[in-house]
């Protein structure tokens, strides 16, 4: 981005452009499919009406958004590469561009740890975080601490889930793909693809128990991937904030509408006693990619026919997702 930059706490553009993923007020739908691939993203948005023509828009530094219209409601894909910082720019910038309800559906690919065979569908009711320690002593070994840390769970949104995403998957079904779709299960978030996934490489990362520690604990624990427990904890942990301007970085005592010092929201306006509360409402469908039981790999075939089939009913779910109207943004997928 070569613009003029206005604000270092949010930068933007003098137009409103968030500064990673480049977009505008209006140019982002509420209604969200993310993904971590370009062709995935551009597979999608196949499925979109052909008229109003679709925005597209891939930013310097690697998001591509794509919004337009699946049966005539507003919906933005936007393909947002790998890992948590990825998600934290995605969800944060995207937040500032939509007014109203935000959901979002993950659509991504995963390592499963059961005996599920490549080609599954799972749809996690919650995530774990599976993070490397950096205060172990990987170069020496460490008796004191422990390598990997594992966060506690946050839900999925379950209306999302279980009365909208199953149903679509379900009836989308091709003819005779026998896929299993599980519900019942956890995801693991890692840091690393290698690391903190058990994987074995040159590095001496203290993994080699990781996996079966992972299925001792966490009940349900069924895949890993790297994003998904980004999404949740953020989308569980927005409370309907305003980001403040500028001007009101510091004039709490002085500016009418925001709250005096002792409010436990001390950096903008408090919607959490309001029943106009945005909220964001976050989901997932992960692809079994590969299989860390039978080690098997899903072939480029299979990924195709795969992502036509969940690509498809993750944009029917949202379309479904019943949303009263003022709860959106009034102008959204305007573009
Ligand atoms: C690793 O290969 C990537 O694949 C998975 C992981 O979460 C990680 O981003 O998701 P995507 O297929 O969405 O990229
Ligand atoms: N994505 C991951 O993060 N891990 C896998 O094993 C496969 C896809």
């Amino acid at each position: 981005m070569r613009d003029t930059i206005t604000d270092a706490n949010f930068p933007k553009t003098a137009d409103g452009r968030v500064y990673h993923l480049g977009i505008k007020d209006g140019e982002v739908a509420n209604r969200i499919v993310t993904v971590g691939s370009i062709s995935r993203a551009q597979d999608i948005a196949k499925h979109f009406d052909s008229s109003p023509k679709p925005f597209s828009l891939q930013s310097e530094r690697g998001f591509l958004t794509i919004t337009g219209r699946y049966r005539g409601v507003p919906v933005s894909i936007v393909c947002i590469g790998m890992g948590g910082p990825n998600v934290d720019f995605f969800i944060r910038e995207v937040r500032e561009c939509v007014r109203g309800d935000l959901l979002i559906i993950r659509l991504g690919s995963c390592g499963c740890l059961t005996d599920l065979p490549v080609g599954s569908l799972i749809l996690p009711k919650a995530s774990i975080a599976v993070t490397r320690n950096l205060d172990f002593d990987f170069a020496n070994g460490d008796h004191w601490r422990t390598p990997y840390r594992l966060s506690k769970p946050v839900s999925a949104d379950l209306d999302l889930l279980m009365a909208q995403l199953k149903g679509a998957l379900e009836s989308a079904r091709p003819v005779a793909a026998p896929n299993p779709i599980v519900t019942n299960a956890v995801n693991a978030s890692t840091d690393s693809f290698y690391s903190s996934q058990g994987r074995q490489t040159s590095f001496q990362d203290y993994n080699s128990g990781l996996i079966d520690h992972l299925k001792e604990t966490i009940p349900d624990i069924t895949s890993l991937e790297m994003e998904t427990y980004w999404i949740f904890h953020l989308a569980a942990s927005w409370k309907g904030l305003s980001t403040p301007s500028p001007a009101s970085n510091f004039p709490l005592a002085t500016s009418p509408v925001l709250p005096s010092h002792s409010s436990p929201h001390p950096q903008g306006v408090d919607f959490s006693n309001d029943v106009h509360k945005p909220l964001i409402k976050a989901a997932a469908v992960q692809m079994v990619f590969a299989s860390r039981r039978s080690q098997d790999f899903i072939t480029p075939q299979q990924v195709s026919e795969l992502e036509a089939w969940s690509g498809g009913a993750v944009l029917e779910a949202l379309r479904a997702m019943n949303v009263p109207h003022n709860r959106l943004h009034p102008n959204e997928g305007s573009v």
